[in-house]
């Protein structure tokens, strides 16, 4: 878990304590509903934001995301509804553990960026759980936004609200970006050094031709890559097969039934097929073609490692 996952986390256990404190000195001043109303409002974006938060965080592992999820939102919804009544525990508890699995599940599905917007915006929702406070009714028909005093504290909020965004939630995200940064990096950089390895990879063609290898000598250097095609301009089939020790990363197109020490590359009539490997032992070795009666007819040639 790294620095944005804990920044998350920890913004909305802080959130937790805050509106359970309101929530303590609000309550009966709200009637039922409106208890309800926030606790649901509460446990559900609280919800998404772990959901979508875990569920990006440990891609792959939807299970484990999706329980922890269900269980930190089901834990935020029992909280607050606790304040209140039984009925709001129940509905806050299942709002938790809905939303949790939801979140999870987006979370899963999306990709970094995307879940870093939606991480914001359900955490600017719940959040403004705060909000609701100030604008329900009350139960003695007074408007809490009535007196000019009441104002000043939702704006109070909004303002410290406004620079977390700006500030740590900013500061936290680009860390995750400039992770993302390192690993694009890295794998960029790995991405070159492949590049430069097909380039010294070597092409050497053999072509056959009227049951003959035109080409019947071959010199390969020593653990370099090489790229042998077998070019059969002929009307039959041919094959190229040769007994070399140890060789290192056989790569085909097509299934050759090449083993680790031997080459065995089957072209039919008018194709070309290729096989790549890397030649690790100095010496000199037979290749033949092993369609029946072609090798009597002098289809052999000499593979030399040096
Ligand atoms: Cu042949």
């Amino acid at each position: 878990m790294g620095f944005y996952q804990i920044f998350i986390l920890a913004s909305l256990a802080v959130l937790t304590i805050c509106v359970l404190m309101i929530s303590r000195y609000e309550k009966n001043k709200i009637n039922l509903m409106q208890c309800m109303m926030i606790t649901m409002f509460f446990s559900m974006n609280t919800g998404l934001t772990v959901g979508i938060l875990l569920g990006a965080s440990y891609q792959g592992e939807l299970f484990f995301s999706t329980m922890l999820a269900c269980l930190i939102g089901s834990i935020a919804g029992l909280l607050i509804g606790m304040n209140y009544s039984l009925l709001a525990v129940l509905e806050g508890t299942m709002t938790g553990i809905m939303s949790g699995m939801m979140g999870a599940m987006l979370g899963e599905m999306i990709n970094e960026n995307q879940s870093l917007y939606l991480v914001r915006i359900f955490l600017f929702l719940s959040i403004s759980t705060i909000f609701l406070f100030a604008i329900l009714p009350r139960k003695n028909g007074t408007e809490y936004l009535q007196s000019k005093v009441a104002i000043l504290k939702p704006l109070l909020i909004g303002i410290f609200i406004s620079a977390y965004f700006l500030g740590g939630l900013t500061f936290a995200e680009k860390q995750v970006k400039a992770k993302e940064q390192l690993i694009h990096n890295a794998h960029a950089h790995t991405k070159t050094e492949n590049n430069n390895q097909a380039i010294d990879t070597r092409n050497i063609t053999i072509q056959t031709f009227n049951m003959k290898y035109k080409q019947t000598e071959i010199i390969l250097e020593k653990n370099q890559p090489v790229n042998l095609i077998l070019n059969n301009e002929d009307n039959v089939e041919h094959d190229i097969e040769v007994i070399l020790p140890n060789i290192n990363e056989i790569e085909s197109d097509h299934e050759h039934s090449s083993k680790a020490n031997m080459i065995h590359l089957h072209a039919n009539s008018k194709e070309k097929q290729s096989i790549r490997f890397i030649p690790t032992t100095v010496g000199s070795y037979e290749f033949v073609c092993t369609v029946p009666g072609h090798k009597e007819l002098g289809m052999v040639g000499k593979i030399i490692v040096r």
